[in-house]
């Protein structure tokens, strides 16, 4: 099929910032570079502040500019909603869109509480009985290293799990000057490293095993309390956590170790996960996103050792769409993965995962972190918190 005779589908974005940016991208190149069965039309992009929303709107092609989102919802022309604000919108939005008929891809973490999550589940399950899909955006899964991973373990090269080592590591907060934002309140982020960064690893390892994670021990601080505002004068009050390390176990068995900080000094975007099995293991880190480290232990031990491949031949995920191999790939190419999976779910009527239940488990989660934290470490199954 060409693009010429392919149907379309209309994407109304909510949000113009860094990932408005690049979930435009992510739809731009999902039709250059792939052949969707559904062709995503960038139809209106919405956005309170209007000069903001127009500048976006004019370097990605959008055809027109709302600053009202209950507008964006309302037009006809618009299929599909992409909620790109933060956390305390989502259930809001994301319940109204259903309502109205329209597919959603919702940012991560799905919401900023499990209650809120619930809502937005059973509204998605709601739609989905009328042909209507969700999906959380839990890009790195489109990474094709860690789409490889997964089906290494799926296929059985790790054998039975025992170990999973998750961290993500970023640092842009070590210095102490370094000015608020809404991701350091917690009625507006939920939470701070842990929902932020924190959630990526929570999804990236349930969906790297296949298993979930069924109890925890946490413990969490903010290190620094006052930040100055990034306008005027005066400072503004960090009520979120900065770091965040648990111990967790896996429905299969398996030991887990986690950390999410934002004050990794020299750690830029490092989402660093290890799985070890009794056959095998995986190693991979995003900072070195094109490659995945893989120990078979069915080889001979003369030359046995962590193998690297890199991710980027054609019968790797994804990448037959792309560049000649060893032409890497970066941080935008998931969120083009991201959109050709979602509309290609949308044309088959199958569900696009991560669907908003399995974001709900990634809250719950978080919740059982946060309760243990609160509760000098103690052992928190999951699902055992409703916060
Ligand atoms: C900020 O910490 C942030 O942009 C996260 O919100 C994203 O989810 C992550 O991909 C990169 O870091």
């Amino acid at each position: 099929m060409t693009h010429a005779d392919s149907a379309q589908l209309g994407i109304g974005m909510i949000g113009y910032a860094f990932m408005g940016m690049a979930h435009s991208q992510g739809w731009r190149n999902a039709k250059s570079f792939f052949d969707p069965k559904l062709e995503p039309r960038l139809v209106a992009l919405s956005g309170r502040d209007r000069a903001k929303a127009e500048d976006t709107a004019r370097r990605f092609d959008w055809q027109h500019v709302e600053t009202d989102w209950h507008a964006l919802i309302a037009r006809d022309d618009v299929d599909l909603v992409d909620i790109c604000t933060p956390g305390d919108t989502h259930a809001e939005i994301a319940i109204a869109a259903l309502a109205a008929g329209k597919h959603v891809l919702c940012e991560k973490p799905l919401a900023n509480s499990v209650a809120e999550a619930e809502r937005m589940a059973e509204a998605a399950e709601r739609a989905r009985a009328d042909g209507v899909q969700t999906m959380v955006g839990f890009t790195y899964r489109r990474v094709p290293a860690l789409a490889l991973a997964r089906r290494l373990v799926r296929s059985g090269r790790i054998g039975r799990l025992r170990h999973v080592r998750a961290q993500y590591l970023q640092d842009w907060l070590t210095d102490p000057g370094a000015p608020y934002s809404w991701r350091l309140d917690a009625q507006r982020a939920g939470s701070g490293a842990l929902g932020d960064i924190g959630a990526h690893v929570i999804d990236l390892t349930q969906f790297l095993t296949d298993e979930y994670i069924t109890g925890v021990s946490a413990t969490m601080d903010t290190f620094v309390d006052e930040r100055p505002l990034p306008e005027g004068e005066g400072t503004g009050r960090v009520t979120v956590d900065d770091a965040a390390v648990f111990l967790g176990r896996f429905s299969g068995g398996a030991m887990a170790t986690f950390e999410a900080t934002r004050y990794a000094t020299g750690r830029k975007n490092a989402i660093r996960i290890e799985l070890n099995g009794t056959e095998g293991s995986l190693a991979f880190d995003f900072e070195d996103m094109n490659t995945l480290w893989f120990f078979d232990s069915s080889t001979s031990t003369e030359t046995q050792g962590f193998t690297r491949i890199l991710a980027t031949e054609p019968t790797h995920p994804y990448l037959g769409a792309w560049w000649p191999p060893g032409h890497l790939l970066g941080y935008e190419h998931g969120f083009s993965h991201q959109a050709v999976d979602l509309l290609t779910a949308i044309a088959d009527g199958t569900a696009a995962e991560p669907t908003f239940a399995e974001g709900l488990r990634v809250q719950r989660v978080i919740a059982a972190v946060q309760a243990s934290a609160a509760a000098d470490s103690r052992w928190v199954p999951v699902g055992d918190t409703e916060s």
